[in-house]
């Protein structure tokens, strides 16, 4: 009773395993029957792209660049997220690869550095905005329309420093992050 129980098991379990050989075994004839001088080149291409992406590949990390997405969101007159998918990194080349997640709303991405992580941020409450002239700003991705991503790229120094959106009232709605760089 036991075997003949784990009979329909066996037979799945093979039919399963027969399946891609089954499908190879139709796909490979036809491949190799338009393997005529054009594809034959076309592979030499194919290797020839693929030999120059191992060289990149091997030649790299020594000038790679530390991606940190950045996502924002909120819309007007609601909470605003601005975040980061690591908030420590390596100092050197940055790319910032930064998504306006907003449904409606324009955001923006200013990067600051700051003199400690605990530095008082200048915010003008009567224009509901951070005064970046008191702070050092390193560059930013200006005017993201919903939906949009932006690049911002720079070398970065060890330190404490802060994203942050300011369009008016984006900043107090939530839109900032620290970002702490080591050596
Ligand atoms: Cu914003």
């Amino acid at each position: 009773m036991r075997f003949t129980s784990l009979e329909p098991v066996s037979t799945l379990r093979r039919n399963l395993v027969d399946q891609p050989f089954r499908l190879t075994s139709d796909v490979l004839p036809t491949g190799s029957a338009g393997c005529n001088g054009k594809a034959d080149l076309m592979n030499r291409y194919a290797w020839y792209a693929l030999a120059a992406s191992a060289v990149i590949a091997i030649a790299s990390p020594s000038w790679a660049a530390t991606t940190v997405k950045v996502t924002e969101g909120g819309e007007g007159g609601g909470p605003m997220t601005l975040t980061l998918d690591q908030t420590t990194i390596k100092a050197g080349e940055t790319v910032f690869a930064v998504h306006n997640d907003a449904m409606t709303e324009d955001h923006e991405m200013v990067l600051v550095k700051l003199k400690s992580a605990d530095q008082k941020i200048p915010v003008v409450a009567s224009r509901h905005r951070v005064d970046e002239k008191q702070l050092k700003s390193i560059g930013e991705v200006s005017d993201l329309k919903p939906g949009a991503d932006g690049q911002l790229k720079a070398k970065l120094a060890p330190g404490a420093y802060l994203l942050l959106c300011n369009i008016k009232g984006h900043y107090e709605a939530g839109m900032q992050a620290g970002l702490t760089v080591t050596k």
